[in-house]
């Protein structure tokens, strides 16, 4: 399947996943999951790999992004307690992933 880390467009989206992983016990605990987010080309600028956007600020959990001793550069969605929101983390750590499909294109059709 071709698919890439997930890019959340909207607080909406990124908290329907939140809820979705709760729900299927998917994030029962402490539960981290690797983005498309990061900050690698310039730091404490976090943006989208995907699409190059800046990550909206409503999508940090409190006191995120800290660039924690100047090693996090990468951004995960973070699930605690029932709470989600964005961290960035070490890229090397092993975490889960999302990862999305590209929408289907529209194609028309001539039929002779
Ligand atoms: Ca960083
Ligand atoms: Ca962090």
């Amino acid at each position: 399947m071709e698919a890439d880390l997930i890019t959340f467009d909207s607080l909406v989206e990124m908290n329907q996943i939140t809820e979705y992983l709760i729900d299927t016990i998917v994030a029962q605990n402490l539960s981290l999951f690797w983005s498309s987010g990061t900050d690698f080309a310039e730091q404490d600028k976090h943006v989208w790999f995907s699409n190059g956007q800046l990550i909206s600020s409503e999508l940090w959990l409190p006191g995120e992004p800290n660039n924690l001793h100047n090693e996090e550069h990468c951004d995960n969605l973070k699930i605690n307690n029932g709470l989600g929101g964005l961290n960035d983390d070490r890229c090397e750590e092993l975490h889960y992933s999302i990862c999305e499909a590209p929408q289907p294109k529209t194609a028309s059709f001539i039929i002779w």
